[in-house]
């Protein structure tokens, strides 16, 4: 498995739609070990494939809390249903936009079907931080990033910040 480069604001891919997988063969789950092991290193709890550059729609998440006990859950043409009109606010980060974070409103419950990594058809319904990361995650599959929820202003700041950053680490 392989620690792969994770993109971060601004960078067009990132605004890339994700492309829905054909059939869950040994090169998706390749990815999908790829993006576990990548997320971990990160220290994250979720990862969309757009986020190391592959516009195809898988999403890996763990958010166990216990470090010893790894929950992987993988979600391959995740589609959203049943969302509840109750919103609940979670301060949210992303490893595409390092060191930011910011408090989003989203559904506080929704069903999630898609195919899991061997391809077979699951629903689950999310609650709590498993409904609002991956709600987060699926909407890296749209090329949306946490930030576009946010006033025009934060939002101009934290890419300012984000640019600056850049090219100070392309000069080094
Ligand atoms: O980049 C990503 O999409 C992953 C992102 C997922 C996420 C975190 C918090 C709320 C919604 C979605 C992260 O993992 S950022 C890392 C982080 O800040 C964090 C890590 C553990 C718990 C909570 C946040
Ligand atoms: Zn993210």
């Amino acid at each position: 498995m392989t620690v792969r480069t994770i993109l971060t604001e601004p960078n067009k891919i990132l605004r890339q739609i994700s492309q829905p997988v054909e059939s869950v063969g040994k090169e998706e789950q390749l990815l999908m070990d790829d993006m576990l092991e990548t997320m971990y290193a990160a220290n994250g709890i979720g990862l969309a494939a757009i986020q190391v550059g592959i516009p195809k729609r898988i999403i890996v998440m763990d958010i166990s809390k216990d470090e010893n006990k790894k929950e992987p859950m993988y979600f391959v043409n995740p589609v959203i249903k049943n969302k509840n009109p109750v919103k609940s606010t979670y301060e949210e980060g992303c490893l595409s936009v390092p060191n930011q974070f910011a408090e989003i409103d989203r559904p506080s419950k929704c069903d999630i079907e898609f195919l899991d990594y061997n391809g077979d058809k699951q629903t689950i319904s999310a609650d709590g931080l498993l409904a609002t990361c991956v709600q987060h995650e699926m909407d890296h599959l749209e090329g949306i990033l946490f930030i576009d929820y946010l006033s025009k202003l934060k939002k101009s700041m934290i890419l300012k910040k984000l640019s600056k950053l850049k090219s100070n680490s392309a000069v080094l």
